[in-house]
């Protein structure tokens, strides 16, 4: 046969254009892309018949935890590379960039590196890269920046929050200074820990111990504050940096000004802060311990409509999951550690924070029919993949260029809008935060590199552990330092 698969009849949607395209697949990669009715004469080993649904570029979702130790209160993350590779895969996500975390008695990042390629190899359904997450930037640590770019990492993580990782600001601008060096994005999870720590302490003073409480412990404005300080030091040294998981409009605005100011300013959010709410951590018992995740979800309406404002208007890069699980009725590992006799409904400060999300990123979105779809592709794939150094072998359907990772959703008449279970999902997370949502999208076909891997309707998970690759990153094409060489004493 002249191609492996054709995609016929879909209605093609990219970050640029939306048409009707055929798509032909050869070797892996996307090898032409003509209008509908141009192969009539063409052979191929397989055909897919889109029937007029959406064809999209596959998931890149760029904020994955896996099989990561206590770092965020006091269990483990629940997924390893296998269920959570799996589940990326089931919702269309077909290249995922994990954390490969540091601890603070750890220096060599290299050896971080190596680490996370043992648990990664030879376990993933998708494909995959790492952002080194940096908590102890040491002389050696920060020596091996370079190396990390020529092993294909192209992104750190740093902390201002959380006793485990929290860095100074005499660190982080350290970090900035070499990161600029080595053409490094760094990402900043901007909230000013030493203010949790006070509210934790007020509220465990007044005997607020319940889940709620994690909201009122992590105020809007703990995350404003490091939010301009992080823009400050990013502005300071000249060092792009991306902001994570957003959760709220002040900062949002706080983060428009500096982007409309020409500042290398990026912003991720994640479905969290568009589809929950403060409220949802208020039940009954310690139920309210499946959506404490950080930052908290916000207060309501006019937070989610701020942050559906900055996804559509360009203030926020990417939209990524922050699939950070943890069991909820484990009391070794999950969220449950935090309860013990004394503490019947637990201790929020110890819940370990974070939710599962990979699974549902696309198609929670795409239901929510609030972007354009052009807005979407570029949130959920172009955008990720441009600013991490994957474009445009990932996030685009560009003849030549592009590997055949593809998803194609259903015609709007051909799928019944249902109700999310957790049982429908393919982590190994014993809850959804999101039980009952109903859905109107799901990801009919999902192919990677040519291969179909997820075909909801003839068997559902199709794809081989171990068939995903790491993927090695370049610099990010985005728009970096303004002023090219290292930063120096101001004149
Ligand atoms: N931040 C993350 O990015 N993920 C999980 C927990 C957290 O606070
Ligand atoms: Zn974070
Ligand atoms: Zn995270």
């Amino acid at each position: 046969a002249e191609y492996d698969l054709l995609i016929l009849n879909g209605l093609v949607v990219t970050d640029r254009e939306t048409g009707e395209y055929d798509i032909a697949v050869k070797n892996e990669r996307i090898e032409q892309v003509v209008p509908r009715g141009s192969f009539k004469n063409a052979t191929a080993k397989r055909t897919i018949d889109a029937e007029g649904g959406y064809v999209m570029p596959g998931g890149v979702d760029a904020h994955v935890h896996l099989q990561e130790p206590p770092l965020f209160g006091k269990g483990s993350t629940a997924d390893n590379y296998e269920t959570g590779s799996r589940s990326a895969i089931a919702g269309g996500t077909t290249t995922m960039v994990t954390f490969a975390p540091q601890r603070k008695s750890e220096d060599s990042l290299l050896d971080i590196l190596s680490a996370t390629h043992e648990k990664a190899k030879d376990n993933c359904y998708n494909d995959y890269s790492f952002h080194l997450l940096v908590s102890n930037p040491s002389p050696r640590a920060l020596s091996e920046f370079k190396t990390l770019r020529e092993e294909g990492i192209s992104s750190l993580k740093i902390y201002m929050t959380y006793e485990a990782l929290q860095l100074q600001d005499g660190q982080i601008l350290d970090v900035l200074v070499e990161a600029r060096k080595q053409k490094i994005t760094t990402m900043i999870h901007a909230e000013n820990g030493q203010v949790i720590d006070w509210m934790t302490a007020q509220l465990e003073k007044r005997k607020f111990f319940a889940p709620k409480y994690h909201a009122i412990a992590h105020p809007a404005m703990a995350e404003n504050e490091a939010t301009y300080r992080a823009i400050s030091f990013s502005e300071f040294i000249d060092a792009p940096i991306l902001i994570v998981h957003v959760s709220n409009k002040a900062a949002a605005a706080t983060i428009k000004s500096a982007q409309d100011r020409g500042l290398p300013i990026y912003a991720e959010t994640c479905p969290q802060y568009l589809f929950l709410t403060r409220k949802d951590l208020d039940k009954v018992g310690f139920e309210g311990a499946k959506c404490v995740c950080t930052p908290p979800p916000r207060e309501g309406k006019e937070d989610h409509e701020g942050i559906w404002e900055g996804l559509a208007n360009g203030t926020f890069t990417v939209l990524s999951s922050d699939h950070c699980p943890f069991r909820f009725d484990d009391a070794v590992n999950g969220k449950k550690t935090c309860i013990s006799d004394e503490f019947p409904l637990g201790k929020f400060k110890y819940i370990p924070n974070g939710i599962p999300g990979i699974e549902t990123r696309l198609a929670f979105t795409l239901s929510a029919d609030r972007l354009k779809l052009n807005k979407f592709v570029e949130v959920t794939s172009a955008n990720p993949a441009k600013l991490y150094g994957l474009w445009p072998r990932k996030g685009g359907l560009v003849a030549g260029q592009s590997d055949a990772d593809i998803n194609i959703w259903y015609p709007p008449d051909k799928m019944e809008p249902f109700a999310l279970k957790n049982e429908m999902l393919h982590h190994d997370v014993d809850y959804t935060p999101f039980e009952g949502k109903v859905l109107n999208q799901w990801p009919r076909y999902t192919i990677l590199r040519g291969e179909v891997v997820w075909d909801r309707d003839n068997g559902g998970l199709l794809g081989k552990k171990g068939y995903g690759q790491f993927i090695k990153r370049d610099a990010s094409c985005l728009a970096g330092s303004r002023q090219d060489g290292e930063w120096d004493i101001p004149e």
